[in-house]
């Protein structure tokens, strides 16, 4: 009886440990991906840590950079930000504000293609 008890401790704990880590994948800009006027696809949606966001175009036309507020609010990143740019790109969000532009010429200030995304 005692290793049956045992063995049903260990299932909660394997429960417990499996509960949803929230990564569910988001696409973003939807069937148009990540393309000009994508900066208000977030608004109404909700966000949790570690959703992933994957952003789908066509690559050579426009890359993915994360940045922080301020480099979101000039549309410049820092220079030594990452640039994604396979066209396909998947990343996860962190918690609280998240903050994505596309970093060719125009393409964010012009183009709206920056992203702010709360992540709860
Ligand atoms: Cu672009």
């Amino acid at each position: 009886m005692a290793q049956q008890r045992l063995w049903v401790a260990l299932l909660v704990i394997l429960l417990l440990k499996s509960k949803p880590t929230e990564s569910n994948k988001y696409v973003v800009g939807g069937n148009e991906g990540w393309t000009y006027g994508v900066h208000s696809w977030p608004n109404g949606k909700v966000f949790h840590h570690n959703n992933v966001l994957v952003f789908n175009y066509q690559a050579g036309i426009h890359n993915v950079v994360r940045v922080n507020r301020h480099e979101y609010e000039n549309c410049q990143p820092n220079p030594n930000s990452k640039t994604h740019d396979s066209g396909h790109d998947q990343l996860r969000l962190k918690r609280g504000m998240n903050y994505f532009i596309c970093s060719l010429p125009g393409h964010c200030n012009l183009g709206g293609m920056n992203i702010a995304i709360n992540a709860h």
